[in-house]
């Protein structure tokens, strides 16, 4: 059975408590066993509705758990998408205040940035090239409000897919100038490497992430808008993070996104 949107915004409040007081819930699929994914998504509909209405910008989506790597870590084989606002990005250079977050990791991905909109569920790898004005590497800080970071499918997709900021930086690049497949990452925390891979761990390509997501819209009757942002999932496993750690993502021909958790 469907849930009520009572509960869907009863939901939505415990979330948004978790997120902006960084403490953790318990999976909400503990007490909603029936929780279906559809339901999830609506919870995303609800804080969406509510981060635009404090005044939050909508700058795209999120794909995770598309990659092995990811998938294995979590224990969930399924790619879940989140929403990405203004006020969860963050400056290259720049601090994360660790005080505001649970239990953070760090992923390296690779970001597109769609120059046209893109719909429909037949959507292909194709149009996703042709669509995408520059891609450029970016850093999540994932943040599950779950306890231990543990949940199913239903439940992260339910906490916005566990996102809490976001960094951007590199040089953006001319997709037809990169074979997307192969673009070597190395991340470093406090100079030491804690993780490599290789793009194609995202879904063989990072751009069938995007192509996954316009289904997923589409089966919502939603598109993605020209000029979304959308970062395409953690390429390798999520590295934990500590007060004072600097991280630096090297992208191999895009450059490195860095910054510091204070
Ligand atoms: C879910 C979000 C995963 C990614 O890039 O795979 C994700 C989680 O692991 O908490 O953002
Ligand atoms: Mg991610």
């Amino acid at each position: 059975m469907k849930m009520t949107s009572q509960v869907i915004s009863a939901l939505a409040d415990i979330v948004i408590h978790a997120q902006d007081r960084a403490h953790t819930i318990p999976k909400l699929t503990d007490q909603y066993p029936q929780m279906s994914i559809a339901d999830a998504y609506a919870v995303q509909d609800e804080l969406q509705r509510r981060w635009v209405e404090r005044g939050d910008r909508v700058m795209g989506y999120k794909a995770g758990l598309t990659s092995k790597a990811k998938m294995q870590q979590m224990g969930v084989h399924v790619p879940s998408f989140g929403i990405l606002t203004n006020a969860m990005s963050r400056p290259e250079n720049g601090v994360i205040n660790i005080g505001e977050l649970v239990h953070p990791r760090v992923e390296a991905e690779i970001a597109f940035i769609l120059r046209s909109e893109l719909r429909g569920p037949d959507c292909t790898i194709e149009q996703v090239i042709e669509a995408t004005d520059f891609i450029i590497p970016a850093v999540e800080v994932i943040d599950s409000r779950y306890e231990k970071f543990k949940f199913d499918l239903t439940s992260v997709i339910a906490d916005n897919g566990s996102s809490s900021r976001f960094v951007v930086g590199g040089r953006p690049r001319d997709v037809n100038d990169l074979d997307l497949r192969t673009i070597g990452v190395v991340i470093e925390k406090n100079g030491e490497i804690q993780a490599v891979g290789a793009s194609a761990a995202v879904l063989d390509h990072p751009a069938n992430a995007i192509v996954m997501l316009v289904q997923h819209l589409a089966s919502r009757d939603q598109v993605l808008p020209a000029g979304s942002f959308v970062m395409t999932g953690g390429i390798t496993e999520a590295i934990p993070v500590e007060k004072g750690d600097n991280v630096l993502a090297r992208f191999q021909e895009m450059g490195s996104v860095s910054f510091r958790f204070v």
